[in-house]
């Protein structure tokens, strides 16, 4: 069990503020006038007092409360230009901004959550205890801020008054951090304190990106105070290390769900996006995929996109499973955006009239260029390590790509033609029917299958394999992602997949309301299934076939073929969903993907089996499910060898 509020409190230890009295003093001697009279509609004396502690601490020369006003955010943008942060681009509304080569993701081995002695982690996390976290912040975070302006903003994680919002204070050096957390999340700046007290609980996040030279990076850290749900975050500036509202935030609302809202939220990193069906109805999906293996695709494949990266449930009084995006913004990946695949992203990153925020791409005569985008590369311009010309090689003589792996383009989501703006944000949520997850899987599991229960669903979840990609600094190889979410699971894996199983299991479901779950696989290739050579078996825009028919099979329209791993569809149901985007599906193509490739899916469950024995207490359904797995797919291979084509299941 996390327990909160254990131990220090970081920013209270290290900035010595510890009643409202000092914090009002503080603020009336450090805020100028008007920043003061703004900061003054923010009443809750937790926040007052985190805000005057983070001044303390960081001292910074100057003070400036972002109230979400258009003039302030103007202002936030001028700062982030005035000081370098960004530059403005040919076309209005664009500014680039370049992170450190060495800064360029996640930086995973620098990232730890704050524990206390004795609470339990999950095993694929890096944790310090608070003393050893206390004596970093100590040395490297006081005056950190010396010399520059210190910004604070107030945000809320969804729509104002939603089950499952949550609000967040963002405070931080960088104009760029703020006014990223301007398109990614919806300023609550007149709500917060009415927000506050709703929930009973808010997060503060403390970034300062200090000098941002090459040589301080090795210094950086990314802290997540579970007990005091506030992150610190020092000495880099790519986003998904910097604006803690994101993935620092979403980790304490993970715990948050986990430990405190069992049965009641949940929290996933997942898209959320609606398909058009049969006589216009409208059915919306929820998917987990791990970082850069296409959640945001599929997720504006849909007909009415809400997210793209994460969902908050809650099942409401009619048993209808409930989602909303915590964001309001894309952080997307650019390599391999193009107008055949993401035609809507591509209309507001070459059209006019959207504000985009690029990063770390190629910018030649002030226009941003990347790889995949499907148009004539330059030959040279400026990149995320200075200047680039084709052929540039680093000091290893390895090839320096035009633009970075995981180069961004930070935009509102509502821009988006197929975005559903007022759906996404009504507070009662989206009314979710399909869950999905997903992973970068060359060679066992089929593109689509469908659980038979809540269990099974479970167990999609907790058992997603998939390749590295470029999110990660130093991450390699194919690794287990659970949820995909576990880079984002603080606590025991076994806390979160005993929610998980509660809360799919829930008797708040009726049968007509308890989500279908399924797996999906974009990344099958050709040598892996029989074939010859390294390219995958689908195409991007083959999601809207395997949406559509999950939509199908949702309503009872379509039924599948039951096998051992769940269902499948019929070759005879795919055809007209494929003629659908113009596409022939032969058959020969369906029994490749769709085959079961029997000894890889045991070996998966082993390698699931082996990992999961090593943690304590582990649920004893997820065994089940796949001990019974496992005898169905031996008498299916007994039967019919070990490569079973769909005719034979
Ligand atoms: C992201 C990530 O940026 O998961 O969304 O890395
Ligand atoms: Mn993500």
């Amino acid at each position: 069990m996390l327990e909160l509020k254990k131990g220090d409190d970081i920013l209270a230890a290290v900035g010595g503020i510890n009643t409202i009295g000092e914090a009002r003093d503080l603020i009336a001697r450090k805020l100028d006038d008007e920043n003061q009279k703004k900061l003054t509609p923010i009443k809750n004396e937790d926040a007052l007092i985190k805000i005057a502690n983070a001044i303390t601490m960081c001292t910074p020369d100057s003070i400036f409360i972002n109230s979400g006003s258009a003039a302030d955010v103007q202002w936030i943008r001028d700062y982030s230009l005035g000081k370098g942060e960004e530059k403005k681009l040919a076309k209005d509304g664009h500014t680039i901004h370049f992170d450190l080569p060495q800064d360029q993701a996640r930086l995973v081995n620098q990232t730890y959550y704050i524990i206390n002695e004795g609470e339990k982690m999950s095993s694929l996390a890096k944790s310090v205890l608070r003393a050893e976290a206390i004596d970093y912040i100590k040395e490297f975070m006081p005056g950190i801020m010396t010399g520059k302006t210190m910004m604070i903003g107030f945000y809320s994680r969804g729509p104002v008054g939603a089950e499952a919002a949550i609000p967040a204070i963002e405070i931080s050096s960088s104009g760029y951090v703020l006014h990223s957390a301007e398109l990614l999340y919806r300023n609550c700046y007149s709500d917060f304190d009415a927000e506050a007290e709703r929930v009973g609980l808010f997060y503060s996040n403390v970034h300062s990106e200090g000098n941002n030279t090459p040589e301080d990076v090795p210094n950086a850290r990314i802290f997540m105070d579970r007990s005091w749900m506030t992150t610190f975050s020092t000495f880099c500036t790519y986003a998904g290390n910097t604006l803690l509202l994101k993935k620092g935030n979403h980790r304490f609302t993970v715990d948050y769900a986990t430990y405190y809202q069992v049965e009641k939220q949940l929290s996933e990193h997942m898209f959320i996006t609606g398909m058009t069906g049969p006589d216009g109805r409208k059915t919306f999906f929820a998917g987990a995929a791990p970082s850069g293996c296409g959640k945001t695709t599929t997720a504006m494949a849909g007909t009415d996109f809400v997210g793209d990266d994460l969902a908050q449930f809650w099942i409401d009084k009619g048993g209808v499973l409930r989602a909303i995006n915590p964001e309001k913004g894309i952080f997307g990946i650019v390599e391999d955006v193009n107008r055949e695949g993401d035609p809507y992203l591509m209309d507001c990153l070459r059209g006019d009239g959207t504000e985009v925020i690029w990063s770390n791409v190629l910018i030649t005569d002030d226009v941003p260029h990347w790889i995949g985008n499907g148009e004539t590369a330059p030959d040279k311009g400026v990149n995320f390590q200075g200047e680039w010309h084709k052929g540039k090689t680093d000091e290893a003589g390895n090839p320096i790509p035009m633009s970075h792996k995981n180069s961004r383009c930070t935009l509102l989501a509502s821009e988006i033609e197929n975005h559903a703006t007022g759906l996404a944000e009504d507070p009662a949520g989206a009314p979710v029917k399909v869950i999905t997850y997903s992973g970068r899987d060359a060679d066992t599991m089929p593109p689509v299958w469908v659980a038979r229960n809540s269990d099974e669903g479970v167990v999609i979840g907790a058992s997603i394999v998939s390749k590295a990609t470029a999110t990660e600094i130093g991450a390699t190889g194919v690794r287990r992602q659970p949820w995909a979410n576990a880079p984002f699971i603080p606590g025991a894996l076994s806390d979160y997949m005993r929610a998980q199983f509660t809360f799919f299991n829930s008797a708040k479901f009726s049968d007509k309301t308890r989500p279908v779950m399924a797996g999906l696989n974009y990344f099958l290739t050709h040598v892996d299934r029989g074939g010859s050579g390294t390219g995958l078996l689908g195409e991007k825009k083959d999601v809207k076939v395997w949406l559509g028919w999950l939509e199908l099979f949702a309503h009872g329209d379509v039924k599948g073929i039951e096998t051992a791993i769940g269902f499948l569809p019929e070759y005879d149901d795919l055809v007209p969903l494929f003629k659908s985007i113009d596409k022939e599906y032969p058959k020969a193509l369906y029994d490749m993907q769709f085959a079961l490739y029997i000894d890889k899916i045991l070996d998966r469950i082993e390698l699931q089996k082996e990992a999961y024995s090593k943690e304590e207490d582990i649920p004893g359904e997820l065994y089940e499910v796949y001990a019974k797995q496992k005898v169905d797919l031996e008498q299916l291979k007994e039967k019919h060898g070990a490569i079973v084509t769909p005719d034979n299941l």
